[in-house]
């Protein structure tokens, strides 16, 4: 049996009296919904890719057909995966705290289906296609196997998400630093925190003195700080165990 999770008193006090509480999610929320974290995800038949060739708008004009089956392999799953019980607490959370920001680097939809309001979604969603050339947003539509062309002006279509080097989406990458910059707690939650400028947003909490708490299932690669906490195991069962411990009467 394994052990339940332990918290910090500190990050229980802090949370129960928090006004506003920001949340960043990862990868590692989806995991346990069956969609592979986004390392993972250039595993077995894609072993052979590197995230620079595949994530890439560069990628993308060198190779269109092969970024794109990465993207509709990757659909298909989305689609079929359900959100599981990390995504669920994060929506009940919002019923328990006066202000929850929820900014996620996941492209699933995931915490929408789950029932949280105003996901702020900074690496955009890979079940919209926009343009290639001028940027018109759409539904990813059926699946084919290579990028269909624009109904207006003929480009090939991408998937509507945020590759590397692109600049985040304004209003979204806005919200999450201004609640990083005024919450009284903030979740770090299944994610590597490597990828800028997400990876910021725990930093520039934990800078102002809110306590961070990092959920995951390893500390390696964390940021560390003395108001920096972690919550180690995985987040469907961490998530559900914080808020229990926290608000046990609710
Ligand atoms: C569990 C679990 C369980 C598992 N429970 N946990 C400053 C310094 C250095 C570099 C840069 C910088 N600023 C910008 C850059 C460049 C770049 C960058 O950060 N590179 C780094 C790799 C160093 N950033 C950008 O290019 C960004 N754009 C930008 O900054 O524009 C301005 C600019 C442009 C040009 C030059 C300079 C500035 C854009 C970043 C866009 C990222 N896009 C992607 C792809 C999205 C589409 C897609 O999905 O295909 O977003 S990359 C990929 O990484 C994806 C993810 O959202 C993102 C983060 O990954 P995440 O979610 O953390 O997943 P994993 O797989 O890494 O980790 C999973 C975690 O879960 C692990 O920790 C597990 O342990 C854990 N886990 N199971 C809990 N059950």
């Amino acid at each position: 049996m394994t052990a339940p999770p332990w918290f910090s008193p500190a990050v229980i006090e802090a949370l129960r009296a928090a006004r506003h509480v920001a949340v960043l999610t990862g990868a590692g929320i989806s995991a346990e919904s069956g969609i592979p974290t986004f390392r993972e995800a250039l595993t077995g038949l894609w072993a052979t890719y590197d995230a620079e060739e595949l994530a890439t708008a560069e990628g993308f004009a060198r190779q269109p057909r092969v970024v794109w089956q990465w993207y509709e392999s990757r659909r298909a799953a989305i689609r079929a995966a359900q959100p599981n019980a990390g995504h669920r607490a994060l929506a009940a959370l919002a019923d328990l705290v006066p202000r929850l920001t929820l900014v996620t680097q996941n492209v699933d939809g995931l915490h929408r289906r789950a029932g949280s309001p105003d996901v702020i979604e900074l690496h955009g969603n890979i079940l919209r296609s926009r343009c290639s050339r001028e940027g018109i947003v759409m539904e990813a539509g059926s699946t084919s196997e290579s990028p269909p062309p624009c109904a207006r002006c003929g480009a090939p279509l991408r998937p509507d998400v945020v590759w590397f080097g692109e600049i985040l989406p304004a209003a979204a990458l806005v919200a999450a630093e201004a609640a990083a910059a005024a919450c009284d707690v903030f979740l770090s939650v299944g994610t590597s925190n490597i990828v800028y400028p997400a990876a910021g947003l725990p930093w520039s909490a934990a800078a102002r003195g809110a306590p961070v708490l990092v959920v995951n299932t390893t500390a390696e690669g964390q940021p560390r700080g003395p108001n920096i906490h972690f919550a180690l195991g995985p987040a469907g069962a961490v998530l559900p165990a914080l808020l229990a411990a926290a608000w046990p009467r609710a």
